[in-house]
């Protein structure tokens, strides 16, 4: 590990439920994956998640319909390209997942596991929502990686946070069936006002519990957004047997 987190950075997580890294992965870095993510949108490599199949509000009805073939995720992003394999593993955040997770970490292969592409105009919103929603492991403690691979903004769908949701008990009138935050619930509104757009330039990354609750907007600009996410979890926190979350394995790091 570079240089461990500060005792001042362990405490903002545990407190906020995120962390942001600045510059983390190198411009030309970024923009050797994007070559990769560009031929595979272009070819439509699979495995691929459209936007029809996302179903969100907003999206194409069918795969047919107009947009429908849009691109929402390359999925399994590990299995794709060692240059994704090896930002998976570089150590620096393996070394910091290490010390926030207090053990061992492997990466789920199951969850994200994605280079996630907003496109303009077939691109869909996400609500929020918590990531562990569909996950099934012995505890709510996983931690996404974001690696902003060009510039996220308020504009091309950022990411939104509401800062310390992932220590807040919710009740299932605050939920939709997807496990979304429904806007017409007053407290889920009191909520909302405490959200914050983490607005992200070229390589720079953002830890995330898997109890946040985050969203994202609509892409109102012209040019993709691509983002690279993989989760990760402490080697003890494993998944419940027979669920999708012990379907597809996991990648386990040397130390
Ligand atoms: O880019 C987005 O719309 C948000 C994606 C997201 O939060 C997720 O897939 O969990």
């Amino acid at each position: 590990m570079d240089q461990p987190l500060s005792p001042e950075q362990v405490a903002q997580f545990r407190n906020d439920g995120f962390l942001v890294f600045r510059k983390l992965a190198s411009a030309a870095g970024c923009e050797a994956m994007l070559e990769v993510v560009h031929a595979h949108l272009k070819r439509a490599i699979p495995p691929v998640e459209y936007e029809a199949q996302v179903g969100y509000d907003g999206a194409p009805e069918s795969l047919d319909a107009p947009g429908g073939r849009t691109i929402r995720r390359l999925r399994a992003a590990y299995q794709r390209d060692s240059c994704f394999r090896t930002w998976a593993g570089d150590e620096r955040i393996l070394g910091w997942l290490r010390q926030l997770l207090e053990e061992r970490v492997c990466l789920t292969l199951a969850h994200h596991n994605c280079v996630m592409t907003k496109h303009p105009n077939f691109g869909t919103a996400t609500g929020w929502h918590r990531d562990i929603r569909y996950w099934s492991f012995a505890r709510n403690e996983l931690v996404a990686v974001w690696l902003a691979l060009g510039a996220e903004t308020e504009e091309n769908g950022a990411l939104h946070v509401i800062p310390g949701s992932h220590r807040l008990e919710v009740g299932r009138h605050q939920l939709d069936d997807l496990d979304f935050l429904r806007p017409d619930v007053a407290e889920n509104q009191a909520l909302f006002a405490q959200g914050r757009v983490l607005e992200l330039q070229q390589g720079d990354v953002v830890f995330f519990h898997s109890g946040l609750f985050h969203s994202a907007g609509r892409n109102k600009t012209a040019a993709v957004k691509h983002s690279l996410v993989f989760a990760y979890r402490g080697v003890s926190n494993t998944p419940v047997e027979g669920s999708r979350s012990a379907a597809a394995g996991e990648i386990t790091f040397r130390a």
